[in-house]
Formats: structure tokens, sequence, C-alpha cells
């Protein structure tokens, strides 16, 4: 019997840019996000009697880093059958955002549900970290936090049970001929910059207002806190010391500027980036298409989408 499970992707508020154990995918901070209504992956896994296999968005695909995670699974759950994972992404490209985070929650909770393991949450966020850092908070609707934990069991994330509140994230997509860094490959060499352990002290008392902003439903707060953590995020990798960086474009920087611009004319804008030149702009429903517009004044070739607060981990 096959078992399909969806999982939306999210946008982390207080970042995690660093690793203090890169086997079990550690984080070196704890980390914030919202959960994204419009970007999910849909994925099925059904038992086959030769070998795992993969098929993403009806294409067959030999990708090391998900056999790698099959395996990691059987460690933890039981040696299982051979699976064949069918996996939909509904993130579009357009978009700029990364699938990974909901690729890796959907192929764990359909893959615990084939073997019939009623597992909590937490216990199918953890085996998610491992695939990927991020998909450990794609588990649940609106807000998550990551704990960034001392082990394999103490790392995992959990609902933050915050409050409605009209949230939108107006996601600008600007072209990125540049070769990316991945993800991976940006923490190691931000860990390097001299101001890493400063960033972390920042960062943890961030995670403090960030929760309290989330539960009083200050979005101004929140846009706030979430604008200084990332760029203070992009300062890492600039100041790196093995092979700075920047993912930052020239329209990235227009961007930047035009949200400002905003801010001074009392529309509520932030913007958060993640390991692209991507620009996230958090506001409220109410003034989304005002950002939508005022971004497309500027720069009228850009992609630009809203997105609101999306639901937890689904099952057919
Ligand atoms: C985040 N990002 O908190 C941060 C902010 C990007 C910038 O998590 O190495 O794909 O697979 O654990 O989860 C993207 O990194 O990294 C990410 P791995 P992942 O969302």
């Amino acid at each position: 019997m096959p078992s399909t499970a969806t999982a939306h992707t999210n946008i982390a508020l207080i970042k995690y840019w660093g690793k203090k154990n890169t086997r079990l995918n550690l984080p070196t901070t704890s980390s914030i996000s919202l959960t994204l209504d419009q970007f999910y992956t849909k994925t099925t896994v059904t038992p086959n009697s030769q070998a795992d296999q993969l098929f993403i968005n009806g294409n067959a695909t030999d990708a090391t880093r998900v056999h790698n995670f099959l395996n990691n699974l059987r460690q933890y759950l039981g040696d299982f059958e051979p699976l064949t994972v069918t996996s939909n992404n509904h993130v579009p490209t357009s978009a700029g955002l990364a699938s990974s985070a909901s690729a890796f929650a959907a192929l764990t909770a359909a893959t615990a549900r084939e073997l019939n393991f009623n597992l909590p949450l937490t216990t199918l966020s953890r085996l998610a970290r491992r695939g990927s850092g991020s998909a450990s908070r794609s588990f649940y609707g609106h807000f998550a936090i990551w704990h960034e934990g001392i082990d394999d069991t103490s790392s995992f994330a959990e609902s933050l049970n915050a409050p409605a509140m009209p949230i939108a994230l107006v996601v600008a997509e600007v072209s990125d001929a540049a070769k990316k860094v991945g993800s991976t490959e940006g923490m190691r060499r931000a860990v390097t910059s001299p101001d890493y352990q400063d960033w972390l002290r920042e960062s943890a008392k961030q995670l403090v207002d960030m929760k309290q902003a989330i539960q009083h439903s200050d979005i101004e707060k929140i846009g706030a806190i979430a604008e200084k953590n990332a760029l203070s995020m992009h300062a890492l990798n600039l100041t790196a010391r093995q092979k700075p960086f920047t993912y930052f474009t020239c329209d990235t920087q227009r961007i930047l500027s035009i949200v400002s611009d905003l801010r001074h004319q009392g529309i509520l804008a932030f913007a958060t980036l993640d390991a692209g030149p991507n620009v996230k702009i958090i506001t409220t429903l109410d003034s989304a298409k005002l950002v939508e517009a005022a971004l497309l004044s500027e720069l009228p070739a850009l992609h630009v989408q809203t997105a609101t607060s999306g639901s937890g981990i689904i099952y057919d």
C-alpha cells in the first residue's frame, strides 16, 4: 500500500547558519520559522522488491543525498523494504525558495506512515533533520522553533502554538547568473568569520525577543528582529576568513532599499534572505499588494508572489 504525506516549506525568521556536528546535522543556534501555505512537497512511498528508486516531478533521479537519507532511516526505524519514492514539488523555481525542507519532511512522514510507525511529530522532526536541517521545522503549521539541542535526541522542532495573525511574505525572485554557494558550504565558510561568536550570542537574544513578539502577534517586531538576524547572517559570509562570499546581487540591494523606503512611508515591510539573492518581505495581508506594486514599479522584470501562513504535515 502506498503512503502519502504533504509538507510545506518554511522560512526562517531566526536563522540556522552553522553546524556544531555535521554528521548529525546539529545546528549552532536554535531557529524559528514561519511555514508557508503556497509552497509544498507531496511525496508517496511504495514498497518494491528491488532497490530504492526516486522520481522527482516525474523524472527518475539518482540523488545520493536521498539514498543516504533512506539508509539513515533504516538505521533508526529498522531495516525496511526498498521504496519507490515519488515526490512532486509545488515550490515553483520562480519563487526562489529551497524545497529541501518540505521534501525531507514529506519523505520522513510518508516513510514512517508506510511502516505503520505512529511517531510523534518531534521524533519525525528529529529524523528529517538528518536529511536537511530546515526540514525539522516543516512538520508544524504557522510558527515553529527548532531547538539546537546537544545531541541527536534533543535537537528537534516543535510548534510555538502562536496566535493567528495577518502575516504575509512577499517573495521577490531576482535573477542569479552566478553559481550559488550551497547552504552546507556557505555555513562552513561563515563559521570562520571573526564575528561568528558575537552572532551566536546575538541570535540567542533575538530568539527570546522573537518568541515574545510572536506571542503578542506583533508583526512589526517580528519583521524588525528577522531583518536584523538575516542581515547579520549575511555579514558573516562577507567577513568569513575562509573564502568570503556574498549571495547579494545588485537587485538584492535595490530591493533592500525599496523595503527601507516603504518603511519610511509608514508601510510595514522588513526583509529576510536565505542562501541566495532572493528577498522575502515580511508584511501584513493588507499591505502585501502595496509591497508587490512598489517592487514591480522599480523592477518590472521581478517575479513576485505573496505567501501566507501554512499548515503542518498532512496525510492523504
Ligand atoms: C534556515 N537556511 O534557517 C537557513 C537560513 C538557509 C539560510 O536552513 O545543510 O538546506 O541541508 O542542513 O537546511 C538552508 O539550509 O541545510 C537553511 P542543510 P538546509 O532556513
